[in-house]
């Protein structure tokens, strides 16, 4: 046997998955589970359909409430993302379905002012962004995942996502958003966790 055969075998690892962006897929310090780990604060609320509203107000040219029969009602559209948390697990190709937070964005028109979006929670849970951030192509308003309806400890009926931010950005229980002209921080931005939460800067704590 030669010595390049020898050596030849063994070195190779498996490559590193890329994004179309050129960043690796896995963020560092992260490890990749295949389970759905479940990270609640609050106990899981009891939704009821008849007093739930979607409200969006602040910083918008068109404030409005909707019901939860007219929420369930705006188009839907279906993406497929990688989801971080930062408490170091990823899950990847969550296939998503809800509506897209342009539908959102086009209804309220956030005016010149609008800089910052407060995610709320029906159970007050906070978490804020930047609008840019939160006005993105895979940002979007979940009821599905994986092919069946969202469970309500992963935040069902409706939830935020926010993908390519660390998990605690994508309030479970969604209730609405509030635009703001000046930055806030939510419920985990209080209590240590980034405000900016890039995964791939490794952002997790102030
Ligand atoms: N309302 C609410 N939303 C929340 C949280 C929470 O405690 N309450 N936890 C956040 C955190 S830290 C993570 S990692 C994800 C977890 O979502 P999952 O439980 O569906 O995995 O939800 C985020 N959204
Ligand atoms: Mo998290």
């Amino acid at each position: 046997m030669t010595l390049s055969r020898l050596f030849g075998q063994k070195q190779e690892k498996a490559p590193v998955e890329k994004r179309p962006d050129g960043l690796d897929r896995l963020p560092p310090g992260q490890y990749h589970t295949k389970k759905w780990p479940v990270l609640t604060y609050e106990r899981t609320p009891k939704f009821d359909p008849t007093t739930y509203r979607f409200k969006v107000w602040g910083e918008v040219e068109h404030p409005f409430e909707l019901t939860w029969d007219e929420l369930l009602d705006l188009p839907r559209v279906q993406l497929t993302a990688d989801f971080h948390c930062v408490t170091t697990w990823s899950r990847y190709d969550n296939a998503w379905e809800g509506v897209h937070i342009r539908e959102i964005l086009q209804r309220a028109k956030p005016t010149a002012d609008a800089h910052y979006v407060m995610a709320h929670s029906f159970t007050n849970y906070t978490t804020n962004m930047p609008l840019s951030d939160l006005d993105d192509d895979d940002v979007l308003i979940a009821f599905r995942h994986d092919g069946e309806e969202l469970e309500a400890e992963h935040g069902g009926p409706v939830r935020l996502i926010v993908p390519k931010l660390y998990a605690y950005k994508s309030a479970k229980w969604l209730s609405g958003l509030e635009f703001m002209k000046e930055d806030r921080p939510g419920f985990w931005e209080i209590r240590g966790y980034s405000n900016s939460a890039n995964p791939w800067k490794e952002e997790r704590y102030w």
